[in-house]
């Protein structure tokens, strides 16, 4: 008889819980390329393709070290349906006493795995998912009990847990974070040049993979530019890259907007692109952070990069996932603002004409990939101000970025994005004009609209949403200490214009198709 362990397609990390409490002498492994898994939203087709890849080469690296491992491939005639049916599949040999899998990172797949017990009359255990620092358990006790949850308090206890940046019970450099000096926008003139980044050419495996991809799967996005890492190995070679060539600079232009007219590989400025590989396991959060720790060591890298580079991962990437668990599933349902626009169509088509969305969703199309910035602050800004519902924007992210899963995306849409879980996960909506953008980048001297002018034709589409947004959620908003300079200009404005701009605001959601 034998224990049968499930290998998630996101959990390719080699010190997985479930390769400690099986036995390779006796257990065996599964892992499957799921139907289910690649329909439940139209993913971008790169993000399938790296985490077919990415299983295939970690299922090869399970069978070099010992494992028995049955690999159930995609194929478009006869595919497994489900990760029950992978299961069960198993279970018709009649050795298997009991199936082992890892806490999955969506509460989609744990509900699944909740019901093989009864439906498939196995054991099943649960192991934590060891790709995180922090355990669920430890999220919850830190959560429970506060009044507010606040990731910089978080984040401090993090540091304090990990000893990363730290002299004994102190932060290095006198304080905990330097953000105030991580927020330049992307220089006019004498702007710095941006290192391309290392990307990874096809091996025959990506190539294999990339060959079943085909139209019918109805894919999202263009699969020609993928180059992410497939393996541990690329993808420590990608951290590198980013530590040498672009962390020096991750803090001073972590907000920049720039636009592809103003500088090379625009796309990914001094960001690390390394998103995809943490989130499937191929790094950890601590090699990715000590290696940043380190170059600070060794003067390599500024504090203020290393520091902000640190606290996105120990911080907000932890953050983000403690929220998703302690809330779920009540808080995929929240909208406490009411929204309740459709997505506009150009959202999947990149064809709008304002530059910014136009450049976030170009490269989104391109590369499955958008910087933190472009989402947040633009197609999420933009989402927020035209009252998108909720779940139909949060589909959107969990379908077209190549590290999109539902423990990482949601919080980061629903609470950070469009404020639906009513200031759980940040303190104030990230709500901002056009005049932001401007100020950011060089996106609006390329653009048709004028970023200078609220209501006519020619003015930005976010100016008037803005103050629309503001006017339309006086109500629960203006209470909040951190809103009340907004409200303030607001009020400053005469009855004429206040009535001009809900004017254009209505005229442009009833003619968005058209932006
Ligand atoms: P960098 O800018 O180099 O940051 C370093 C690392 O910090 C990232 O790789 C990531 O692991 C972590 N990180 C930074 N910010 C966050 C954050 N807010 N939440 C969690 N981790 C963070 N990140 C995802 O991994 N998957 C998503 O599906 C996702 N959806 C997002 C949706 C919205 C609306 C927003 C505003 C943010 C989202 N993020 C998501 C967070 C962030 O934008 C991406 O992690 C980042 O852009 C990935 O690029 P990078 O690796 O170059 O990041
Ligand atoms: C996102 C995804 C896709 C597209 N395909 C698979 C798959 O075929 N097999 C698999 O094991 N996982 C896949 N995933 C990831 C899952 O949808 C899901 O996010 C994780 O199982 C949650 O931990």
């Amino acid at each position: 008889m034998a224990k049968l362990g499930l290998i998630l397609g996101d959990q390719l990390n080699r010190d997985h819980a479930v390769l400690t409490a099986l036995d390779a002498g006796c257990d065996r492994l599964v892992m499957g390329e799921v139907m289910d898994e690649v329909r439940y939203v139209p993913h971008h087709v790169q993000k399938v393709l790296l985490i077919f890849a990415a299983m295939r080469h970690h299922a090869a690296w399970l069978r070099d070290q010992g494992w028995t491992l049955s690999y159930h491939a995609f194929d478009a005639a006869s595919s497994v349906g489900s990760f029950t049916d992978l299961v069960a599949r198993e279970l018709e040999a009649g050795d298997i006493t009991e199936v082992v899998v890892s806490w999955p990172g969506e509460w989609r797949v744990l509900n699944e795995i909740e019901r093989w017990a009864e439906k498939l009359k196995v054991t099943v255990t649960l192991l934590p998912d060891q790709r995180f620092v922090g355990s669920l358990e430890a999220f919850n006790d830190w959560a429970e009990g506060r009044k507010q949850l606040r990731m910089e308090y978080f984040y401090r206890q993090m540091r304090k847990h990990t000893g990363l940046l730290m002299e004994g019970d102190e932060p290095v450099g006198g304080a905990w974070n330097f953000d105030a000096d991580n927020r330049k926008g992307w220089p006019a003139k004498n702007a710095p040049e941006v290192p391309a980044v290392r990307g990874f050419a096809d091996d025959p495996i990506v190539a294999e993979v990339r060959a079943r991809l085909g139209p019918e799967l109805g894919l999202f996005g263009e699969a020609d530019g993928f180059d992410y890492p497939v393996t541990a190995e690329q993808a420590a070679l990608a951290l590198a890259d980013f530590i040498a060539h672009r962390l020096p600079r991750f803090g001073d232009y972590q907000d920049a907007l720039a636009d592809e007219a103003q500088a090379d590989n625009a796309v990914f400025l001094f960001h690390s692109r390394l998103s995809s590989s943490l989130n499937l396991g191929l790094l950890s959060p601590l090699q990715v952070c000590q290696a940043a720790e380190q170059a600070w060591h060794e003067g390599a890298a500024p504090l203020n990069a290393v520091e902000g580079f640190i606290r996105q991962v120990i911080g907000w990437r932890e953050y983000v996932r403690g929220i998703y668990w302690h809330l779920m599933p009540e808080y995929a349902e929240r909208n406490s603002l009411g929204h309740d626009q459709p997505l506009p169509s150009w959202y999947w088509s990149g064809k709008v004409g304002m530059r910014c969305l136009q450049q976030a969703i170009q490269s989104t199309r391109q590369h499955a990939y958008a910087h933190h910035i472009q989402r947040l602050m633009v197609t999420g800004n933009f989402a927020l101000l035209l009252g998108i519902e909720p779940k139909a924007i949060s589909e959107w992210y969990l379908a077209v970025y190549i590290d999109a899963y539902e423990w990482v995306e949601l919080p980061n849409v629903l609470g950070m994005v469009m404020h639906a879980d009513d200031g759980v996960l940040a303190s104030k909506p990230y709500a901002a004009s056009g005049k932001y953008i401007q100020r950011m980048g060089g996106h609006c001297k390329h653009c048709r609209y004028q970023v200078s002018e609220t209501v006519g034709e020619q003015a930005c589409p976010f100016n008037a949403l803005y103050w629309d947004f503001l006017e339309r959620h006086r109500a629960s908003l203006a209470g909040n200490p951190r809103m009340g300079m907004m409200y303030k200009n607001l009020d400053r404005m005469d009855e004429p214009k206040r009535i001009a701009i809900r004017e254009r605001a209505d005229w442009l959601r009833e003619h968005i198709e058209q932006l």
